[in-house]
C-alpha cells in the first residue's frame, strides 16, 4: 500500500487517521503546487484530480477521505475510529457528514474562491461572489455545533472517531487561511486544544 500525499486538509485527514491506528503506509508526495495532481500519470491513480490516493497492492486506488478511512477501518478496526456496532458506525458517519457537508465544504470553497483563487481557477469553476458566503454558512454551522458540544468530550461522546479528525484538520486548516474559529466558540475551543494534543495531530 501506499498514500500519495500533499499539502492541505484533506491528506491530513487521512495522515491522522492512520497515525491514530498505528499503521505504517509509506507515502509518495504529489506536487499539487505544481498542478502534478491535474495531470498524467497521477489522474491514472485518481481521475478527480485531487489527493490523496490510497493505492493498494494490486495497483486500485481507493479515492475520496472518507471512502479511504472506511477502507483502512475495515481492514484494521482496532482501534475503532468509526465503531464496533452498527449503532456506534452510524453515530460516527451522521457527525461526519454532517461536518463534512456543512463546516469543511464551505469552508475550503470559501477559500479556493478567494485566498485561494490564484491557484484554483484554472483548475475548478470558482465563483468568487460565493466565497463571503460560503464562510458566513461554515461560522454559521460552527455556531450551532458549538452548541452541540456543550458537555461533550468528543463529537460522539466519549469515542474519538473520523469525525473528530474530519473538524480538526479543517479548523486547522482554516486557521491559516484566514478563517479561524470565533473565540465565542468555547466547547469548540476546548474540543481543539484536546484534539491538538493527540499525538496524531502530527501526522
Ligand atoms: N473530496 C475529495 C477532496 C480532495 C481535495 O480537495 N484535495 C485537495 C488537497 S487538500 C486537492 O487535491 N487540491 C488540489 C486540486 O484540487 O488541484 C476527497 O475526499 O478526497
Amino acid at each position: 500500500m501506499k498514500l500519495y500525499n500533499s499539502i492541505g486538509p484533506n491528506p491530513h485527514v487521512v495522515r491522522m487517521f492512520i497515525a491514530e491506528k498505528g499503521i505504517e503506509i509509506p507515502l509518495e508526495q504529489v506536487d499539487l503546487m505544481a498542478g502534478e495532481n491535474r495531470r498524467e500519470p497521477y489522474l491514472q491513480k485518481n481521475s478527480a484530480g485531487q489527493l490523496p490516493a490510497l493505492e493498494l497492492d494490486g495497483g486500485h486506488c481507493v479515492t475520496e477521505i472518507t471512502a479511504i478511512c472506511e477502507y483502512l477501518e475495515d481492514t484494521h478496526p482496532n482501534p475503532p475510529l468509526i465503531g464496533s456496532t452498527p449503532e456506534e458506525k452510524a453515530e460516527t458517519r451522521k457527525w461526519t457528514r454532517r461536518v463534512d457537508l456543512a463546516i469543511c465544504e464551505p469552508l475550503a470553497n470559501g477559500f479556493r474562491f478567494a485566498e485561494g483563487l490564484p491557484l484554483f481557477k484554472s483548475r475548478v469553476v470558482t465563483v468568487p461572489e460565493a466565497a463571503d458566503g460560503l464562510k458566513r454558512m461554515a461560522q454559521d454551522r460552527l455556531k450551532w455545533l458549538d452548541g452541540e458540544m456543550n458537555g461533550k468530550e468528543f463529537l460522539c461522546g466519549k469515542r474519538f472517531t473520523l469525525a473528530d479528525i474530519l473538524l480538526y484538520c479543517f479548523l486547522d486548516f482554516g486557521t491559516q487561511v484566514g478563517q479561524p474559529l470565533k473565540e465565542e466558540n468555547k466547547n469548540i475551543a476546548a474540543w481543539f486544544q484536546r484534539v491538538k494534543a493527540r499525538p496524531s495531530a502530527e501526522a
